[in-house]
């Protein structure tokens, strides 16, 4: 009898060990599904939190809809999670929910795409791309490269397509994009609309632009997967992609890099998508209760061309992406 009360007691001993291991509960509201760099944005974040001895991840896919975050939100809340890692699909309509997360006294990790209620809010950490930089860099980029090969005094067309409407990715771009356009005189624009950030409604856009739009020279492409279904649409349309017209994208997927070194595509500007190792280090941090600062934190980032040494400012100077290439880990 003493035995088995002592196999018991052993045996409630190692359950209570393992629950106390398994007692951080990280849940992630992600926006969707929409690209390669979500894809690894996704990977690289789920990786760490479920590779982290005794932490569980309760992860939400919101499908690209807004009510779908503020639904999951509202049920980390109920179940009462440890940390809440957020990017909001558009920048505005987080306020009311978010406070109710700094009601239920629950640290906010904000990663990636900030929500326009920074200011009104508590969070923990905040750590996203610069993207009114990256947008920036992307004309920059065109504008040198064409005084490069003797076309700086052309006036090229130039269509800039947009990422999904009112996410802090395509503002910040957008923005950046415009600024720098203002900065080369020989850049016009032609056209500018969304793409939704998916492959297939940037192939449809460029399809539809190559109709409507006598001569593009210039396609900004605000992430790499509306560029590269702009390349399907520009070689169904029987010209050379990379050549007739210049396409610089931005994220610096691996598909990315194979059409720059393909010759297909001109120029990415990157964007990184591993957040896992901040995000692991942040909650780490908090647990040891440790204060980690308001600022956005921005990762340090590049450019990738076909033949590198071009100088977009801000003492970024693009490197070959041939010579990287199978360093790249998304
Ligand atoms: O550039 C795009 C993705 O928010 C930085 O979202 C992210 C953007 C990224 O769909 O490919």
């Amino acid at each position: 009898m003493k035995k088995l009360l002592a196999l018991v007691l052993a045996l409630v001993m190692v359950l209570a060990a393992a629950s106390a291991l398994a007692d951080v509960k990280v849940a992630f509201s992600q926006i969707g599904q929409e690209s390669d760099w979500r894809t690894a944005n996704t990977d690289s974040i789920n990786g760490a939190i479920k590779g982290h001895e005794g932490w569980e991840l309760i992860y939400d896919d919101a499908q690209q809809k807004q009510e779908n975050q503020i639904k999951a939100l509202r049920n980390f809340i109920t179940q009462n999670v440890d940390y809440i890692l957020f990017t909001g699909v558009v920048e505005t309509g987080w306020e009311e929910v978010l406070k109710e997360v700094n009601e239920a006294e629950i640290p906010l990790i904000l990663i990636d795409r900030m929500p326009d209620c920074m200011d009104k809010i508590e969070y923990a950490a905040a750590f996203g791309g610069d993207f009114v930089e990256e947008g920036r860099r992307q004309v920059a980029w065109a504008g040198e490269y064409l005084k490069s090969v003797g076309r700086g005094e052309e006036e090229v067309n130039v269509v800039i397509m947009e990422g999904t409407t009112g996410a802090g990715a395509q503002v910040g771009r957008t923005e950046g994009n415009l600024a720098a356009m203002a900065a080369y005189p020989n850049l016009k624009l032609a056209a500018q609309q969304s793409g939704n950030f998916t492959r297939a409604e940037g192939q449809a856009l460029m399809e539809s632009w190559l109709k409507s739009i006598d001569k593009i020279d210039v396609l900004i492409a605000q992430n790499d997967d509306m560029a590269l279904g702009a390349i399907d649409a520009i070689k169904a349309a029987g010209k050379v992609p990379g050549k007739d017209i210049i396409i610089v994208g931005c994220d610096s997927v691996k598909a990315a890099f194979d059409a720059i070194v393909a010759g297909e595509m001109n120029c990415t500007v990157e964007c990184t998508p591993l957040y896992g190792p901040f995000v692991v280090d942040a909650i780490e941090k908090l647990i040891a209760g440790e204060t980690l600062g308001k600022e956005l934190i921005h990762p340090v980032e590049g450019v990738y061309d076909m033949d590198g040494g071009i100088s977009v400012g801000n003492d970024v100077v693009s490197v070959k992406a041939a010579d990287v290439i199978n360093e790249r880990q998304y």
